[in-house]
């Protein structure tokens, strides 16, 4: 086993626990207030805040540090149409009868549909692929562990930094999406995970008036 380099943990804070309750209570009101947002304006957002989100993603705990992750962020108006393309194709597919009527059913409060106007609208799209493997410096395939939860994570990280700078996401999950890989040029061992849409709402924009479940219903405390 080679020596592990350590370093001390500098970068951790305790606080009070009152300031503690303070800054959990402070986080949970900037975190509810986030919404999936369908109705993008095409106002521009400055890239250095997605770099910095980005990073932010870089962050997320994942399997062995392997970081079994790759962003691809399309600004390209042509990509982005050829993405919506590709996008609405499948969608049309699903909601005319790929999708099994329980489906459809799960959906109806959202009112989603095959148009995907904000494919092209929204100023950014960042294609997330997870990576089952890495290519080591010899070329050699490197396997990745927990793939799905550390590009899960990762794409939580990010959704949360986005909103927390004051940009809206959309989490889209056009299905199935192999033709994102394609499109992008990725190598064969990323799949797509989810597309990522961020920019500002549009004007006067609106979400569906949906609640999240109770503490009590999604958490249990033992002891
Ligand atoms: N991919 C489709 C359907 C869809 C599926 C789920 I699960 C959602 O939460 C929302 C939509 C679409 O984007 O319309």
């Amino acid at each position: 086993m080679p020596a592990q380099n350590r370093i001390p943990l500098d970068s951790y804070h305790e606080y009070p626990p009152a300031e503690m309750q303070q800054r959990a209570d402070d986080f949970y009101a900037e975190l509810r207030g986030r919404r999936s947002v369908r109705d993008f304006s095409d106002r521009p957002v400055p890239r250095g805040v997605i770099e910095t989100c980005l990073r932010t993603a870089g962050t997320a705990p994942n399997g062995a540090n392997l970081q079994p992750w790759h962003f691809v962020v399309v600004a390209d108006p042509a990509v982005k149409q050829r993405i919506r393309e590709a996008a609405e194709a499948e969608e049309r597919e699903f909601y005319s009868g790929r999708a099994p009527q329980d489906w459809l059913d799960a959906l109806a409060p959202l009112g989603t549909d095959a148009d995907k106007p904000f494919l092209e609208t929204a100023p950014y799209l960042i294609a997330i692929f997870a990576q089952s493997y890495g290519i080591g410096p010899n070329g050699k395939k490197v396997k990745h562990y927990y793939v799905t939860e550390s590009v899960g994570i990762a794409t939580g990280f990010l959704i949360a930094a986005l909103h927390h700078a004051g940009l809206a996401t959309l989490t889209h999950t056009p299905s199935p999406m192999g033709f994102l890989g394609k499109m992008l040029g990725r190598p064969e061992h990323e799949r797509p995970f989810l597309l990522l849409v961020v920019g500002y709402p549009a004007d006067g924009a609106t979400v569906p008036a949906i609640t999240k479940k109770a503490p009590d219903e999604i958490a249990t405390f033992v002891g």
